[in-house]
């Protein structure tokens, strides 16, 4: 009768599992796509049974982002704004001054951030980068606020550096399925990306990894991301969701605009796959009204990156998100 009861077993039992899954219980991308595949209604009602067994439904986390390096990027992902290879406006600048960051992170703070993510157009950090990025760390750590950094690839002792400087967080995003990538990106292959977040995992920071969707992909490639996101053992403590960001200048701008019940069914399905994870309601919330805001929290998402400005484009007003948290009876997640 219900098409619930037609997911196979495996995708029931994996809702339950704790962070770390066993090997038997891995995600088939054939069972995700059974989940992306179910009426809206019967997938927003699972999502939520598993949303509502680990977490308060009615709490969002507040991560606000600050670009601490823009632009030059030797990188050529198709999305991005801050690439060297495309002419979209954006202007190359240094690395910016500790002090900078902290007035940036108290400002955070005082408008009721708890996590200040610094992200920087980086391939890779360089040693005198990663000194620096330290001495950030601990700033933003000692104003009572989690840190998590984004800096592109890193290999194992860099890693162990940001851990002893005692970053809470690193983002490293595997941004599509396998499949997909290698006509998004070819400067740096999906292997790569894997291992940097093994040597993150390994580092002892908590890993945040997730992609982009709305890049032409089909159902299956979005199934494709979740599962790899899913399988990784454990999966990562947080996922960030983006909606495409269309620049002109980079070569996504123009890609078709996805269904936005698809965006509402990815969230969905990446919490009943990574049922303790934080699933971020990530780039893109400035395109997006608030009913279809208010669909993906329903479907299970409890985090947004706070505040106007994610790294080179805007986000919506903080006093905006707050008049949408009291609508719709959310608090931030202390
Ligand atoms: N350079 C570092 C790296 O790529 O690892 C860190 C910064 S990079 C901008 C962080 C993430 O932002 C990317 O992995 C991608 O998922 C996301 N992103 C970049 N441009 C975007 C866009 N136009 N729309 C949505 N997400 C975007
Ligand atoms: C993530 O997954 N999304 C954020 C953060 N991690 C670093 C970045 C979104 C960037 C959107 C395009 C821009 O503002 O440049
Ligand atoms: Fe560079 Fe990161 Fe943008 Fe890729 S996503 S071009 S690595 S800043």
């Amino acid at each position: 009768m219900s098409t619930i009861a037609t997911i196979p077993l495996s995708a029931l039992r994996a809702t339950t599992a704790t962070v770390s899954v066993p090997a038997e219980t891995r995600w088939r991308i054939a069972d995700v796509e059974a989940c992306f595949d179910l009426p809206l209604m019967d997938l927003l009602f699972r999502a939520q049974l598993v949303h509502r067994e680990h977490f308060d439904a009615s709490e969002v986390q507040l991560s606000t982002l600050l670009s601490i390096k823009t632009g030059g990027c030797p990188e050529d992902c198709g999305y991005c704004p801050q690439s060297a290879h495309f002419d979209t406006g954006v202007e190359a600048s240094k690395l910016m001054p500790l002090q900078e960051v902290v007035e940036a992170a108290r400002a955070a703070k005082t408008q009721g951030a708890t996590r200040f993510c610094m992200g920087a157009a980086w391939r890779s950090p360089k040693p005198r980068d990663i000194e620096r990025v330290s001495e950030m760390v601990r700033a933003v750590k000692a104003l009572g606020l989690q840190t998590c950094m984004t800096l592109g690839m890193l290999d194992a002792e860099q890693a162990r550096a940001l851990d002893d400087a005692g970053l809470d967080y690193y983002n490293h995003n595997l941004d599509s399925a396998p499949e997909f990538y290698a006509g998004i990106i070819s400067t740096r292959t999906y292997q790569q990306r894997l291992d940097t977040l093994a040597h993150v995992r390994r580092a002892g920071i908590k890993v945040c990894s997730g992609g982009i969707v709305g890049m032409g992909e089909s159902r299956a490639q979005r199934a494709g991301l979740i599962a790899q996101l899913a399988n990784l053992d454990p999966y990562p403590e947080s996922v960030p969701i983006n909606n495409l960001v269309q620049v002109a200048g980079t070569p996504l701008a123009g890609t078709a605009p996805l269904d936005p019940f698809e965006f509402v069914r990815t969230i969905a399905v990446a919490r009943i796959t990574m049922p303790q994870t934080m699933v971020r309601l990530s780039a893109g919330r400035e395109q997006m009204d608030d009913a279809l805001q208010a669909l993906c929290f329903a479907a299970g998402a409890n985090s947004i990156f706070y505040g106007d400005r994610l790294l080179t484009t805007s986000n919506p007003q903080a006093a905006r998100d707050r008049a949408l948290f009291d609508r719709l009876g959310l608090r931030a997640m202390p």
